[in-house]
């Protein structure tokens, strides 16, 4: 241990950054938003870290993660490519700091196993930003099918759909197992649809079966080794069945992640593009609601970061996670905060999914603790 790390409760949280594109953007923005101080940042190189450090506002740019560690901070954000996730994360830890680590939070389940263990054994906050769960109405939804209104489920009808990846020369350091891993779609967005349906539902996955489709084996002068599409037939431990559709080349589709649970007296359904919005589906009489922590289930009020008829987004969902990691350094216990478990457990998923394509059969997906 390299320096002066506080290891109980701290006043001000000092935040620190490793990457510098979209995603440490947004994480930037969130602990400033928490009211942390910013303090580094390293990326891919010095001059882009230097670039990135001074469009973000952050304090001071350094050469790498070797030097981003002998300085002062309490949590350090990964927002790197996802192979890099599972060797920064682990120094991190090692130098006894809090993490937050972008998904997927490894690209072996191996590797996911062993960042668990370690974040453990220090004893430390390590979450991942399975954001959406910060919606206040998909917090809504899972009050709702924890209070037994909708009853017990019968199916599920979800997808994550996107078209950033439309066309033959759409590119991303993601399509590149070097950078991106053996999944891209399911590992970049199916994790965040499974999440969120196992913290909705309260239910594990507990059988999937998939098929997955690579539409372009090359983008960019490069061959493609990992998946544009996945479609999944999942069961759930409940024994409700449904299907789930993931794809980055749905044309016109943007972020569009949708969850629709039947139960046996009402279907409720979240659409992450009109997140403040909740479609509440009965024989007689179908209701949308809005957001309103007036009339919100108890406990759920806490996520609106403004009054009814405010809109709030994507961005406020990341500043409410962010906020709660953060409170969870300084001793609280928050609820719902997703945390390296949760990680694994997406880890787990995708490695179930692509065995299961790859073989072509029903693939257990809870073995052991994932
Ligand atoms: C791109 O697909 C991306 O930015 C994902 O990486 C994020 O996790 C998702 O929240 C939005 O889309």
């Amino acid at each position: 241990m390299t320096t002066d790390v506080t290891d109980t409760a701290v006043g001000i949280i000092r935040s620190s950054f490793l990457g510098g594109g979209f995603m440490a953007q947004v994480h930037s923005r969130a602990a400033r938003a928490a009211g942390a101080t910013l303090e580094l940042l390293a990326s891919s190189s010095p001059e882009r870290a230097e670039r990135a450090a001074h469009a973000l506002g952050i304090a001071r740019s350094v050469d790498d993660v070797a030097e981003l560690l002998m300085d002062a901070s309490d949590v350090v954000h990964i927002c790197t490519p996802n192979a890099t996730h599972a060797d920064l994360a682990l120094q991190v830890i090692a130098s006894g700091r809090h993490v937050i680590c972008e998904k997927p939070l490894a690209t072996t389940l191996v590797d996911a196993r062993a960042l668990v263990a370690a974040a453990d054994a220090q004893n430390i906050v390590a979450a991942v930003p399975f954001v959406y769960r910060y919606h206040p109405m998909v917090r809504e939804a899972r009050a709702r099918v924890a209070a037994g209104e909708i009853g017990a489920l019968l199916t599920i009808d979800c997808g994550y759909l996107q078209d950033w990846m439309l066309l033959p020369g759409d590119d991303d350091w993601r399509a590149t197992s070097a950078d991106g891993g053996p999944s891209r779609a399911f590992a970049d967005i199916g994790s965040h649809l499974c999440d969120l349906l196992e913290f909705v539902s309260g239910e594990r996955i507990v059988r999937l079966t998939a098929r997955t489709r690579r539409v372009y084996d090359e983008r960019g002068g490069h061959a493609v080794a990992n998946e544009d599409a996945v479609a999944i037939l999942a069961e759930l431990a409940s024994g409700a069945i449904g299907t789930l559709l993931i794809s980055q080349m749905a044309a016109g589709r943007k972020n569009a992640l949708t969850l629709e649970l039947h139960g046996a007296h009402q279907s409720i359904r979240f659409d992450q593009e009109r997140p403040e919005e909740l479609w509440v589906g009965q024989r007689n009489g179908n209701r949308q609601i809005f957001r309103d922590p007036q009339t919100a289930h108890p406990g759920v009020a806490r996520f609106s970061n403004v009054p009814a008829g405010h809109a709030q987004g994507y961005q406020d969902a990341f500043n409410s996670f962010v906020a709660d990691v953060y409170a969870a350094i300084q001793g609280e216990q928050p609820d719902g905060l997703p945390t390296f478990a949760d990680g694994l457990r997406a880890v787990a998923l995708t490695e179930a999914v692509l065995l299961a394509a790859d073989e072509e059969r029903w693939v257990d997906t809870t073995p052991g603790t994932d």
